[in-house]
């Protein structure tokens, strides 16, 4: 099915456009360990989430394991990705982050 994105190919009838590049999902994983209130901290700050939405995520880690916590650019999704590791780190919680190419 055609999602709308033009083809990166030049035609005699369209001007040459390049494809979108591709996107990377930013996952939590839940851990046994990590406070609840410690992951809503990480959705609000580092994923500019309202409290209500990182509640309702954290949740959803909580009880199936993960969830997609934004869609980026690989530099930006990779970045967000050591920033809240870095930062569970520093706080000596196992809080997992990890990223994946989205479908
Ligand atoms: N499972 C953790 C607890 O019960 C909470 C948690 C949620 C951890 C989401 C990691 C991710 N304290």
């Amino acid at each position: 099915p055609d999602d709308g994105r033009e083809e990166g190919v030049a035609t005699a009838a369209s001007k040459p456009r390049l494809a979108r590049p591709p996107l990377y999902k930013v996952l939590l994983f839940n851990d046994d360990y990590t406070p609840m209130d410690f992951v809503v901290v990480i959705l609000v700050e580092f994923f500019h989430m309202p409290t209500e939405k990182a509640t309702q995520i954290m949740l959803k880690i909580h009880t199936e394991g993960k969830a997609v916590c934004g869609v980026f650019s690989r530099d930006v999704a990779e970045t967000k990705a050591q920033q809240v590791n870095d930062f569970s780190r520093e706080n000596n919680q196992p809080l997992l982050c990890h990223v994946e190419v989205d479908q």
